[in-house]
């Protein structure tokens, strides 16, 4: 019997029906509450906290990683363009201590004004319910996790 491989998301264990991509150093994983649809997140491996406690072998891999996913996200979800974001440190909205890559299909008039998708991922903005999101089920996360796996085989 094979036990199912879990992952560190910072201090968050992550079940690997979760994760639909994998490189040498990184993970793609289906959002607990994704502020868009496609709102995906590009994770090192390793436990690290901030972008510069990547190797640059870690962080071009990041890089080439946010590259691929977010070309087959866009045209999955029918999107126009991304936004890719990385809050690097808890002053710049970072809430979870482990460097990731928000990536967040996006098209016209998604948001009335584009830079309002900033407070959205902003967990601690005032006036934005971020803490109302409800969180996914497993089930529905694995889902998706299935759907995309498949742009990568
Ligand atoms: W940060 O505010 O640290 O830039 O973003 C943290 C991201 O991690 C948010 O998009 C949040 O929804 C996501 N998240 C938190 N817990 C989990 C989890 N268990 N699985 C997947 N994503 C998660």
């Amino acid at each position: 019997m094979r036990f199912p491989k879990v992952y560190q998301f910072g201090p968050i264990s992550i079940p690997e029906t979760q994760v639909f991509y994998t490189s040498q150093h990184c993970l793609g994983l289906v959002n607990l509450k994704p502020i868009a649809p496609g709102h995906v997140l590009v994770i090192s491996k390793r436990v690290a906290t901030r972008l510069h406690d990547l190797s640059p072998e870690e962080a071009s891999d990041m890089m080439i990683s946010a590259q691929k996913i977010g070309h087959a996200i866009e045209k999955y979800y029918n999107g126009t363009s991304l936004t890719m974001a990385i809050q690097d440190g808890p002053q710049a909205g970072q809430s979870v201590p482990h460097v990731h890559m928000h990536l967040i299909p996006r098209r016209q008039g998604d948001w009335a004004n584009n830079d309002d998708i900033y407070d959205e991922l902003d967990n601690k903005k005032k006036g934005v319910d971020n803490d109302e999101r409800k969180p996914r089920s497993t089930e529905e996360m694995k889902e998706e996790a299935d759907r995309l796996r498949a742009l990568f085989e």
